[in-house]
């Protein structure tokens, strides 16, 4: 049964069709379908099969467009329910997110601040075509643990170690740890720029997050 539900989703994405995302989010929920399930086994396939179609020129920009409407559409029935699981969790570290100078793809970053809310992080979302200063400035307003800099195109990666780059000119990168995702980002990439990890996806990013706040405290510890 669920997997005609992910089917569908993974349709509505497809066909761009707003209301009916909506209409099987909130289905998922009234079935008690786990809205992390939902999101990675129904919706964000459509999203790869949009993303495939668009690189093939079956589909247009328009095409592209609508999707992510319904992509926004699912999200908004699926997100206050990822962030109920963080409301009594302890805080764990507090994030500063944001998707690089250039680039205006939302949809993941948006995810990866939900999950990382549910997991007690406390997120500050900076938005989309983020320059590396403001990034450093919102880091050190906030006393920040962890930056994490999304990058969809390939054009706009290399906006990534422009984010680095800024930390380390305010002085920053020390007590700063960044990570770094996007679909065409690599762990090597992450490697190459002296980013701190790679996460493939949301909830790596929460594993990845976690293990940066333990390296950072190791590293607080140690005796200098
Ligand atoms: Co866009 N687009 N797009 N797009 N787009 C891609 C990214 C292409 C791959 C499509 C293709 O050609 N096959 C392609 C990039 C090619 C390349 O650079 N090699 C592309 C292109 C070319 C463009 C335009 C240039 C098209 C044009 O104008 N001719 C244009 C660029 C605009 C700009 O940014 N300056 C453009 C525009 C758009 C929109 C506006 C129509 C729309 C974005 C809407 C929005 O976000 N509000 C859009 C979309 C939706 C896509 C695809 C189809 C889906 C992206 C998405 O939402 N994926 C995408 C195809 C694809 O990626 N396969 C296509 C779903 C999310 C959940 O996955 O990878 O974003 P995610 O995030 C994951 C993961 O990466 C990780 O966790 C997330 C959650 O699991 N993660 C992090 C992400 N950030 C992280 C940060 C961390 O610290 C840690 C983990």
């Amino acid at each position: 049964m669920p997997d005609q539900t992910f089917c569908a989703m993974q349709q509505s994405i497809i066909d761009g069709a707003p209301d009916t995302a909506s209409d099987l989010a909130q289905r998922a929920v009234a079935e008690g379908i786990e809205p992390l399930d939902a999101i990675t086994n129904g919706f964000v396939p459509g999203m790869h099969a949009v993303g495939e179609q668009f690189g093939q020129g079956k589909m247009f920009l328009p095409d592209m467009m609508a999707s992510a409407e319904a992509m926004r559409a699912a999200m908004a029935v699926l997100d206050p329910e990822l962030k109920k699981l963080g409301t009594e969790r302890p805080m764990a570290g507090v994030v500063v997110l944001g998707t690089t100078k250039g680039d205006i793809h939302e949809i993941g970053k948006i995810l990866v601040g939900t999950l990382l809310s549910a997991h007690g992080f406390r997120v500050h979302d900076l938005g989309v075509d983020v320059g590396g200063e403001k990034f450093a400035v919102k880091a050190r307003e906030l006393n920040a643990d962890i930056v994490g800099v999304s990058a969809l195109l390939t054009t706009t990666m290399r906006n990534q170690r422009g984010v680095i780059e800024a930390l380390v000119k305010a002085g920053l990168r020390s007590q700063v740890k960044v990570m770094v995702g996007g679909a065409p980002v690599t762990r090597q990439w992450a490697e190459e720029i002296g980013a701190d990890g790679y996460a493939k996806d949301a909830m790596s990013a929460v594993a990845l997050a976690r293990n940066l706040m333990e390296r950072k405290a190791q590293s607080v510890a140690e005796p200098v």
